[in-house]
């Protein structure tokens, strides 16, 4: 009997220890028009998420870069990011990861770029091969201390904010930020999430807040903080996550407690770092710049073998 190999071209990247994988070619044809549209077609064919993050291919901590035609002008790349439960709005390390990625290709330069995602465009300077700013979108904080009670915490305090997805920011974490309490504070920042959504606590429009980040001290003297990042599919952000971050600077800017163009560094739970700052644009709107190092590691095809029970994924049941 016949057999047939789909293959799809991928590099892996890591950006601050958090990987990212661009699917450069063989990802089904999403037609033209919007990126959220185009988004909407991809959501429609789930098993080609499923098939390139999910294991046997992927792993749980891997965030994709479904690289298309942009459709705003000007911009240098379209890109739908998807993990191992759905599709992100944005993703700042991921971001970063393909603008490294397409620098290695030799597809972008030195300087500065656009990339087209879902919910709108994100400029890019590449500041070298491994070095990469981004001017994410426009991000604040929709509620300030919102409290809730969670089973095992206890009364929680939390900000409500968007950075290009929705978090709730916890000052004071549970648990001390290292990667020996990483099962801690996953299995913590996931009752957040659930108490959050079963006290009806959301973003705009109902939006579920699906990313929790605890906060402590920085364990190095020139960083301002350290951060754990809880993310949908239950996986914890190695980086300290640039929507995160973005989030974070939105609150800092609305507290008083940064002013545009200061630097914040973030850290994250296993030490790795983001230099964070913010402009204000025209009409008041906190612009986070988010900058962090990005390093290729693998480059290869994925095979989908039409008789491999796993093409597309272990899917949960
Ligand atoms: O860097 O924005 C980010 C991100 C979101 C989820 C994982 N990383």
């Amino acid at each position: 009997m016949s057999q047939t190999t789909e293959r799809i071209q991928f590099i892996d990247s890591h950006t601050a220890g958090e990987p990212t994988r661009v699917i450069v070619a063989g990802a089904p044809d999403l037609g033209a028009g919007p990126i959220r549209d185009r988004l909407a077609r991809l959501r429609a064919q789930d098993w080609f998420r499923q098939s390139v993050i999910l294991e046997p291919r992927g792993s749980d901590a891997v965030v994709g870069a479904v690289l298309c035609e942009p459709h705003e002008p000007g911009c240098a790349a379209g890109v739908i990011f998807i993990n191992n439960t759905g599709y992100l709005g944005m993703c700042g390390h991921g971001a970063i990861g393909l603008a490294v990625t397409l620098h290695h290709l030799g597809r972008i330069g030195l300087g500065r770029h656009a990339f087209d995602t879902p919910v709108g465009v994100v400029q890019v300077d590449v500041l070298g091969p491994n070095l990469v700013a981004i001017e994410n979108v426009a991000s604040y904080r929709l509620r300030q201390r919102v409290e809730i009670t969670v089973e095992g915490l206890g009364r929680v305090v939390g900000d409500v904010a968007w950075g290009g997805n929705w978090f709730f920011l916890i000052e004071s974490s549970p648990f001390p930020l290292g990667l020996v309490n990483v099962k801690e504070l996953t299995e913590a920042a996931d009752k957040v999430r659930r108490a959050l959504w079963d006290q009806g606590v959301t973003g705009t429009e109902g939006a579920e807040i699906d990313h929790v980040e605890f906060f402590g001290p920085a364990q190095t003297a020139d960083a301002q903080s350290r951060n754990f990042v809880y993310c949908p599919g239950g996986a914890y952000d190695r980086s300290p996550c640039g929507t995160g971050t973005s989030a974070k600077v939105a609150c800092l800017a609305a507290d008083g407690k940064l002013k545009p163009g200061e630097i914040w560094v973030q850290e994250s739970v296993i030490g790795s770092r983001f230099t964070a700052s913010y402009r204000l644009d025209p009409s008041g709107k906190v612009i986070p710049r988010i900058e962090g190092a990005a390093y290729v590691c693998t480059e290869g095809w994925l095979l989908r073998q039409d008789n491999d029970p796993f093409r597309n994924g272990i899917v949960p049941g």
